[in-house]
């Protein structure tokens, strides 16, 4: 998988070299690359933004850097294939099964914005051509999309085959297909007893099946008090019986 950031602050994806994302691209699986929007302006100071048509706080990014950086990336013909990322507030949710569609593109340019967002028209020519995905990542603000973008990506590419070590971890945690969409249980390790605080005892006692009803049970009460629109039903699901103890 290739992936592109474009960004006025490219420094931002250094960190991608690091950890568990720097290993995938050391071995091959990703070919991340990141350039500076500024690499596509013409005059003195290097513009990327301007005033808003009709007025209003702030800047917008002006399109023609984005075009040019989409010329010189990606050319001018069309291919589903290629995905465009706009991380923005006012996108669709990020969730898993996105990252999931997203990890067998061929490739992903990311588009981060500053300011109050890009000039509209480049969404709509970018969606004439390639699959674009305006997408948040909750509701509050950040400055901009390089954040969102490297979040976006550790979702991707950890779900790409081989990046991650121990396949079965993937299918066990929150948010996947193998937990019925309930948030994880609570882990424990030795020692049994620490600062006053023990492991619970079912955990201890061999018996699979109680462990197991025990997790669930834990998972469907921490999902109800955090989470209770997971659940489901007409009204975005029950409100908890009990709080859960932490
Ligand atoms: Cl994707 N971008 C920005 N700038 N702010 C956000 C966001 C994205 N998701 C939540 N807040």
């Amino acid at each position: 998988m290739r992936l592109d950031y474009i960004s006025i602050f490219p420094e931002y994806f250094d960190v991608l070299h690091i950890s568990l994302l720097g290993r995938a691209v050391e071995h091959g699986l990703v070919d991340v690359r990141s350039h500076d929007l500024r690499t596509w302006t013409h005059d003195r100071h290097r513009t990327v933004d301007d005033t808003p048509c009709g007025g209003g706080a702030g800047m917008v990014m002006k399109p023609d850097p984005w075009g040019e950086a989409f010329d010189e990336l990606l050319g001018t013909e069309p291919d589903a294939d290629v995905h465009i990322v706009i991380p923005t507030p006012s996108g669709h949710p990020f969730r898993q099964q996105i990252a999931a569609d997203l990890s067998d593109a061929r490739r992903i340019v990311f588009c981060c914005g500053r300011y109050e967002g890009i000039d509209h028209r480049v969404i709509e020519y970018a969606s004439r051509r390639w699959t674009v995905h305006e997408l948040s990542l909750g509701d509050y603000v950040l400055n901009g999309g390089e954040v969102a973008a490297l979040a976006i990506t550790e979702a991707v590419v950890r779900l790409i085959p081989g990046v991650i070590g121990n396949p079965e971890s993937l299918t066990e945690e929150s948010y996947s297909a193998g937990q019925e969409g309930l948030l994880e249980y609570p882990v424990y390790t030795r020692p049994i007893s620490w600062r006053g605080h023990d492991v619970p005892e079912v955990l201890m006692s061999g018996h699979h099946g109680r462990i197991a009803a025990w997790r669930h049970d834990r998972s469907v009460a921490i999902t109800a008090e955090r989470r209770p629109d997971l659940l489901g039903g007409p009204d975005g699901g029950q409100e908890p019986t009990q709080p859960v103890r932490s």
